[in-house]
């Protein structure tokens, strides 16, 4: 899992707590870590690797020499190398646009993101609601994305963080069989056929799960440009709540029904 955040959020802490050993450097003035470590943690049998990254700065405190970038740039290249994306807030600072970019970044790369509210230890439990709540509304672009309060200090919420991202992880992988997927599918279709959109009527023959990490499905239909944003989404959502997928972006795609060679 790649850990990753702003400056200070804890995210060396973390790497510690879980390890048991005071390998990370941590301190109290930003930008303490400046590359990406890896760490290897043995847990319950299962072998997972911790990245911690580098801060990522925002833009208005950047010197010339462009830390911002490089952190980003270390943020990026850490998530490519993982399922899971930890994304540690200082929920005592409160939760930031920045903090909205880089699960954005997450997002877009298909990862799996978990939120990591940390420095539990310094907030009383109305304010932790009241970051919580924070939290959903600026990531709102992602409310699949677990949040978990922790405090990497006392190590209180730490374990329930590791069996989220475990879950994630086991989700990001998921697979459904193809059967089960159209089957599933009918009833969609039978509750809420896709509208007619521009004088044509769109007809969606059947489902694929073409791809895991992320989950991606592929539709196909008669018309894959005329199926209508809203019905797009209504089909995400059914697909979640029947499949779950929880922790991690699905993707649907809607292809072109193959035209037959001539003389078939
Ligand atoms: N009270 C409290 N302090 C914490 C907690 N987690 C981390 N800290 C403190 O926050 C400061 C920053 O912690 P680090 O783990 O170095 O943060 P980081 O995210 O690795 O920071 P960079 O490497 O600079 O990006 C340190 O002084 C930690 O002791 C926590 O759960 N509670
Ligand atoms: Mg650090």
């Amino acid at each position: 899992m790649a850990i990753v955040g702003r400056p200070n959020a804890g995210k060396s802490s973390l790497v510690n707590r879980l390890t048991g050993e005071e390998r990370q450097l941590v301190d109290s003035r930003p930008g303490t870590t400046v590359d990406s470590i890896d760490t290897l943690l043995e847990r319950g049998g299962h072998r997972m690797v911790l990245i911690d990254t580098a801060g990522v700065r925002r833009k208005a405190k950047v010197d010339p020499k462009g830390v911002e970038a490089l952190s980003v740039y270390h943020a990026i290249r850490a998530m490519e190398r993982s399922d899971v994306v930890v994304l540690m807030i200082d929920a005592h600072e409160g939760v930031g646009e920045q903090d909205a970019k880089i699960a954005g970044l997450a997002v877009d790369r298909g990862n799996a993101l978990v939120i990591g509210l940390n420095k539990a230890d310094l907030m009383s439990a109305e304010e932790q609601k009241d970051v919580r709540r924070r939290a959903r509304e600026i990531l709102s672009f992602a409310p699949w994305a677990p949040i978990v309060t922790l405090s990497a200090k006392s190590g209180r919420g730490v374990k329930s963080l590791v069996d989220t991202v475990a879950q994630a992880t086991a989700e990001h992988r998921k697979r459904v069989a193809t059967a089960e997927m159209n089957r599933f599918f009918e009833e969609v279709l039978d509750r809420h056929p896709p509208p007619t959109q521009a004088g044509r009527s769109v007809r969606l023959y059947y489902v694929t799960q073409a791809e895991t990490a992320p989950p991606t499905f592929v539709v196909v239909t008669n018309y894959p440009d005329y199926v209508h944003f809203s019905y797009q989404r209504y089909v995400v959502n059914a697909i979640r709540d029947r499949f779950g997928f929880e922790g991690t972006p699905i993707r649907v795609r809607y292809r072109a029904k193959r035209k037959k060679p001539r003389g078939e």
